[in-house]
């Protein structure tokens, strides 16, 4: 048996999990990655009738944040394991479909355990013959693009690519994202790692509409997670928070029209970086949960 989370781990996992769980778990090929790798979506739904309130999550834009696959893979097992018995996960299925794609960037990840372990962008080719390979798909997306904090230098690791959506992976999701504006009242992007759980803006220093209501959120996200878990998390706009980065896929989902989105970034704060060592797993999936049931509970509470 391969690795779960290895790149072809995870089609597998994926594949036998939808089949175990038909009656809560359909997937959706929403497109391909630069190598023709296919982009699935699963989408989690409660027993019982259609609901038009839905959130989207996705892991893995960026290659070397490993544990940002394994929280979407752990997060679909516990939403199956848990549905009728956690209140809050029951309540979230009950009320919202859940669309996950377990890892973004899938030739960047098979990359990172097969050739480079620190690569962060995915793996395009300009023209045969350039030396330097691959976007940052979190620079990718229309929001200020290209602007300060991205750069339009091909061997950068926040290279812009060659105009918005220029690439497959982030072109799918916002394909998908657009068709389903009117349901998805909820984006969640996971990252590693820094801790800190950022909303919009990070291409701009302006202030979003509904900012303190999502300062407040975050806030109260990271309070519990101090309170549950002895760990300190870091809230606030990106661009204030982090530092500037346009053309990033929780703005443009903003700008869409989901007022509700996210960018988590789990642990750890830098000891181990992206080489968080597996026991660290469970304790930084359950603080990420923690701010996932937060957030979608309050957007249920606060849509129709
Ligand atoms: C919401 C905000 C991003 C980009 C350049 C992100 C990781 C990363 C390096 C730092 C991890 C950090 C702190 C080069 C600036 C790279 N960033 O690799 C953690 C120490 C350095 C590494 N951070 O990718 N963050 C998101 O897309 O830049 C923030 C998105 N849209
Ligand atoms: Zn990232």
């Amino acid at each position: 048996m391969q690795n779960l989370t290895s790149h072809n781990g995870i089609y597998f996992w994926i594949n036998q999990t939808s089949q175990e769980h038909s009656d809560m778990v359909k997937v959706i090929l929403i497109g391909s990655s630069f190598e023709k790798r296919p982009l699935h979506v699963m989408k989690l739904s409660g027993r019982r009738g259609a609901v038009n309130r839905a959130m989207w999550m996705d892991c893995g834009i960026h290659a070397r944040e490993w544990i940002a696959p394994a929280f979407c893979l752990w997060f679909v097992n516990y939403a199956l394991r848990f549905y009728s018995h956690n209140s809050e996960i029951t309540e979230m299925l009950n009320n919202m479909d859940i669309y996950i794609l377990p890892v973004m960037n899938p030739d960047g990840y098979k990359y990172t355990w097969t050739t480079d372990r620190m690569w962060r962008k995915n793996r395009s080719v300009l023209k045969e013959g350039s030396e330097c390979v691959g976007v940052d798909l979190n620079r990718n997306f229309d929001a200020r693009w290209c602007t300060k904090g991205a750069s339009n230098d091909p061997c950068d690791p926040t290279y812009c690519g060659q105009y918005p959506e220029s690439e497959p992976e982030a072109q799918a999701v916002a394909k998908f994202l657009r068709s389903h504006k009117d349901t998805v009242k909820l984006y969640i992007s996971i990252h590693s790692y820094s801790q800190m759980l950022l909303f919009p803006y990070s291409c701009s220093y302006d202030e979003a509409p509904n900012h303190n209501e999502l300062l407040e959120l975050t806030k109260e996200a990271s309070t519990k997670i101090r309170r549950y878990y002895r760990n300190h998390y870091k809230y606030g706009p990106g661009a204030k928070t982090i530092y500037l980065a346009p053309g990033g896929s929780d703005d443009w989902a903003y700008n869409l029209g989901i007022k509700y989105s996210f960018t988590f970034e789990l642990q750890d704060r830098g000891r181990y970086g992206f080489l968080l060592p597996p026991s660290f797993i469970p304790q930084a999936c359950n603080e990420a949960l923690l701010a996932v049931k937060i957030t979608a509970l309050h957007v249920i509470k606060n849509t129709q």
